[in-house]
């Protein structure tokens, strides 16, 4: 079959555990369609709760009563289950997993999901919150040692900071904004990954560019800007994505970094311009990659999102 003109790069979204299954239920009821998503819970009600079609129980019995021990044993009981998780996300491009770190499902059942996810194939990319300072240090103790455990199987950890998200809405929202502000931020990073390689830019990267940036046991960050009207809009957005609460400020240690700009054709002319916001903060070593998309739609704004990569985790 001969090429048709539409490129259209296949991929999953699993989520893990309660936090990974309640954005992917938010998407689900959002986007109402069926488009493949599969949760994977130890928690029976949840999952009967889930309007996502595909649902993997993790069955685990403890032999003590410790985190640890729960966690030693969903991580043997979700490894053992690797084969209908990789079944569940087969033929796909790219797999993305979305889970909270610090509880005892996803954190522990995570790595098994990235690791039937590269077996089956595609480039794993792992979105996950780490937990407010609030939950403690015990958690976060643990959510640090998941994370670590994930970054020896996912290829690329995107990670974001439940605190982040708090300062981010302010203090006079409710514990749903806040988590509802973690979806929407890990669906935009989706869809903007999947934009780039399906839509083809005035700067283009390809599906090849985005698979490299992605491959290899990475640990990443994001950030996002928009800006509409007035003078300079692209630098607006683009100073928003890189000083805003989601993107550490240390981007010189970054090994690449992909910058994803959707906007109407006039403010485009400044994409030098605020590129150059991006040159500044980077270091010698960053390979720096470029998506440009014109939208009419955007009227007189635009959207700038940044996957920043760091060197292997392990
Ligand atoms: N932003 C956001 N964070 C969440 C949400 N739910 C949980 N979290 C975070 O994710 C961490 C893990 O929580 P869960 O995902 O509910 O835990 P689990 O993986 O189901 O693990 P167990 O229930 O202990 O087996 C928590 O410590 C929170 O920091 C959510 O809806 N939104
Ligand atoms: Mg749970």
């Amino acid at each position: 079959m001969g090429y048709n003109g539409i490129i259209s790069t296949k991929y999953r979204i699993v989520g893990v555990g309660g936090c990974g299954c309640n954005c992917l239920n938010w998407i689900q009821e959002r986007e109402q369609i069926d488009s493949g998503y599969v949760v994977i819970d130890s928690d029976t009600v949840a999952l009967d709760k889930s309007p996502v079609r595909r649902k993997l129980r993790i069955d685990y019995t403890a032999h003590g009563k410790s985190v640890a021990d729960k966690m030693a044993a969903v991580s043997l009981a979700a490894t053992e289950m690797k084969d209908r998780i990789r079944s569940s996300v087969a033929g796909n491009d790219f797999v993305f997993l979305l889970a909270g770190m610090g509880g005892v499902t996803g954190t522990s059942a995570a790595p098994a999901a990235a690791l039937a996810a590269s077996e089956a194939g595609a480039v794993s990319v792992a979105l996950v919150t780490m937990p407010f300072t609030f939950e403690g240090k015990k958690t976060r103790a643990f959510a640090e040692l998941g994370l670590d455990n994930l970054g020896q199987y996912a290829d690329t950890v995107f990670c974001v900071e439940n605190d982040a998200l708090l300062r981010y809405l302010g203090s006079d929202r409710n514990m749903n904004m806040v988590a509802e502000a973690g979806y929407v931020f890990f669906y935009e990073a989706i869809l903007t990954l999947m934009d780039t390689v399906n839509t083809r830019g005035e700067l283009n990267v390809s599906l090849i560019d985005v698979k490299n940036i992605l491959s290899g046991h990475r640990l990443g960050i994001i950030g996002m800007g928009e800006s509409t009207g007035g003078n300079f809009p692209t630098s607006k957005a683009m100073t928003e994505a890189l000083d805003g609460y989601f993107l550490k400020d240390n981007l010189e240690q970054a090994a690449s970094i992909l910058v994803v700009i959707r906007g109407a054709d006039g403010p485009l002319y400044e994409v030098n311009t605020a590129m150059g916001l991006v040159n500044d903060r980077i270091g010698d070593g960053t390979l720096v990659f470029n998506h440009v998309i014109s939208d009419s739609s955007f009227m007189n704004s635009v959207r700038v999102v940044i996957f920043a990569v760091y060197q292997c985790l392990a």
